[in-house]
């Protein structure tokens, strides 16, 4: 651990400190050099004794197609569990803290305004104290999940469980800073400890594993104090929508099709998912009709979408579908929905309507199985999975992600579940 020393520029706090976040902006923020961490867990509260135990250090495992390479990083000072208010107050109004970094997943922006539940509003405390304490110094928020906006969708979430005056007080004191983060993090296999402890002698028993690939584009807008996160090959930008767009429609809506259409097809891993004939197709199709919606030259996203191709097919990397099939209610609506609407109706967008159908034909697999299914609206899902007549079903599905009873998705969907790849 190495706690804040003297010569350290400032303070930065995380919120969400899974695997992602230790893959990818603490891994930058180490190569910036000079920055104390503070990290506050997810919803895995373990993490935070198992993380303080091993002093902040953890083994960072990149695995290649080929080969891994493995490290140890080492820049967190301290882990708290998420619902310790009180120390991320502290922490927020103390003048040396110029920088919050936010994993939380798409749906901790829609928590609410209880601060027991929602990182946005244990935020708006913090910024509070921060204010009655009179510090002047901006603070920037930069939100890194896979939204679109997300600096303003964090900034909306802030200011609805903020306090008047911290309202008032917010456009002269708070950078809110949109931010796209790529890099593919499975869930650790079982050998991952014994390959970190064999390579660097660390015993770690929360190891990482990543892909080579790594990708941070930030929007330019700090008054502040920051990581020079450029030492790490973090761009900076004006125009950061171009790339959240591309990555979200791109990547994300190709892993969420392949999430439940490999599943139901009988595939586990997205490299098994990918080189399955019949999914690889709807792949395609989603990304034809991704590109149409992306004003980028075709030769750029001929070379992002082979790369990510290559990404998807590394045969070491193990990434389990489950992973990323949690949460499609909150995916959906950002991956998948708007290119459909952008395209002007389903019948333009059939490889997106095929992620929808996917997702419906799963977690009506699931239900029925009585598998469970991770979402924030699970218990709906359930309910809704449980009705017999496809058409109320799939309607009663698709409410949970804002499309009216009688929309034209809902037949479509109903169609094209009967449509997918079946072992
Ligand atoms: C995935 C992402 O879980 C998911 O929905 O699509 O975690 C994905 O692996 C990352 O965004 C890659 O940068």
């Amino acid at each position: 651990m190495s706690a804040p020393s003297p010569s350290d520029e400032g303070r930065l706090v995380h919120l969400g400190i899974g695997n992602f976040a230790r893959a990818h902006t603490l891994v930058a923020t180490q190569r910036a050099g000079s920055w104390s961490v503070s990290a506050f867990t997810g919803r895995t509260a373990a993490m935070a004794d198992a993380l303080n135990a091993q002093s902040g250090q953890y083994g960072l495992i990149v695995r290649g197609a080929e080969d891994d390479e493995v490290s140890i990083v080492d820049v967190i000072d301290e882990v708290f569990p998420a619902d310790d208010v009180d120390a991320l107050v502290r922490l927020v109004a103390d003048p040396f803290t110029a920088v919050v970094t936010l994993t939380i997943t798409e749906k901790g922006y829609a928590a609410g305004n209880d601060p027991a539940t929602s990182a946005p509003a244990r935020l708006a405390l913090g910024l509070k104290a921060r204010r009655e304490a009179g510090v002047t110094e901006p603070i920037a928020l930069v939100s890194c999940d896979n939204l679109t906006g997300n600096g303003e969708v964090l900034r909306e979430a802030v200011l609805a469980a903020a306090d008047e005056d911290t309202r008032a007080w917010f456009e002269d004191h708070v950078d809110v800073v949109s931010s796209m983060v790529d890099r593919i993090t499975p869930s650790a296999d079982e050998g991952a400890a014994d390959l970190v402890q064999e390579r660097t002698g660390l015993a770690d028993t929360v190891p990482v594993v990543t892909e080579p690939f790594t990708e941070w584009v930030v929007e330019d807008s700090f008054r502040g104090r920051r990581p020079e996160w450029e030492k790490a090959g973090v761009q900076f930008t004006d125009d950061l929508e171009i790339h959240e767009l591309r990555k979200l429609r791109l990547l994300n809506g190709a892993h969420t099709l392949m999430a439940y259409a490999g599943q139901v097809a009988g595939v586990e891993r997205v490299d098994e998912a990918i080189g399955h004939r019949e999914v690889r197709a709807l792949v395609e199709q989603l990304w034809s009709e991704a590109r149409a919606t992306l004003d980028l030259p075709a030769a750029d996203l001929d070379a992002y979408t082979d790369a990510l191709e290559a990404r998807f097919r590394n045969p070491r990397l193990a990434d389990n579908l489950i992973r990323i099939a949690a949460d499609g209610s909150v995916k959906l609506p950002v991956r998948a929905l708007p290119v459909i609407a952008e395209l002007g109706g389903p019948e333009k967008a059939p490889g997106e309507v095929a992620a929808v159908a996917a997702w419906t034909a799963w977690v009506t697999d699931r239900v029925r199985a009585g598998a469970e299914v991770k979402d924030p609206r699970a218990d709906e899902i359930a309910t809704a999975a449980a009705i017999e007549d496809p058409t109320e079903r799939v309607t009663a599905l698709l409410a949970l992600l804002d499309v009216p009873a009688g929309d034209p998705l809902v037949a479509a969907v109903v169609a094209e579940e009967l449509r997918l790849p079946r072992p």
